[in-house]
């Protein structure tokens, strides 16, 4: 199974994407979270900084993950600096609170998604991206206990169409989110690539 070291600092990301890669990658953490300024304009950009950085650190194949809520209506706001937004607010309950005060008070349109894009780095001559997204609208209230960050107002586009947020939606998210939808990506590309490597010994 190929092996890659995680560089995140967030634990829940961790802890997606041990249950995204279960029995397929071994995903193993950094034995040190490294401080790195994500000071790229794009997710990709982001991405391939912080894969980069691991890769440099500790000289092993590395993935990381750059991801945000995109609000359409609000385009400078969240996205790529989705984790830096109303930064005098740590706790991201106020976070959320805050941005559906910001929708309220503007009366924007409530469209959004969320982007992932994982930066699988090898080598430098060998750097794979993968994106997921997953469309959705902010609510008006936080809903739910599961997830992070932004998962308590974000509203899947879903047939059921019951208005549940990502954070009641743990094992939706795991199947269907940005993340998971990156992940899947990933998982096929480097299945295909061994298969490949098999059908050429
Ligand atoms: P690393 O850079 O160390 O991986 P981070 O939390 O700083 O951790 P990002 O720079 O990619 O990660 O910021 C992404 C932010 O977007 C994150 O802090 C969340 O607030 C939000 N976000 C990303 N994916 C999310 C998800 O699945 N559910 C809810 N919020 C999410």
């Amino acid at each position: 199974m190929k092996s890659f070291l995680l560089g995140t600092g967030n634990a829940h990301k961790a802890q997606e994407f041990k249950e995204l890669f279960f029995q397929t990658l071994t995903i193993n953490a950094a034995p040190r979270t490294l401080e790195v300024d994500e000071t790229g304009s794009t997710f990709i950009e982001n991405a391939l900084i912080k894969a980069k950085a691991y890769f440099e650190t500790y000289k092993v194949p590395a993935l990381a993950d750059d991801s945000g809520l995109v609000v359409e209506s609000l385009p400078n706001i969240l996205g790529v600096h989705s984790a830096r937004f109303a930064p005098e607010l740590p706790d991201y309950a106020d976070k959320c609170l805050k941005l559906i005060e910001l929708l309220n008070s503007t009366n924007k349109d409530r469209n959004a998604h969320f982007v992932c894009v994982l930066c699988f780095y090898l080598s430098p001559e060998e750097i794979y991206f993968f994106e997921g997204r997953v469309q959705g609208t902010i609510g008006n209230e936080l809903r739910g206990t599961k997830g992070f960050g932004y998962d308590p107002i974000f509203i899947p586009e879903r047939r059921e169409n019951d208005g549940k947020s990502l954070a009641e939606l743990a094992e939706w998210k795991n199947e269907f989110s940005h993340r998971a939808k990156a992940a899947q990506a990933a998982l096929e590309f480097f299945k295909e690539s061994v298969d490949k490597t098999r059908n050429k010994t």
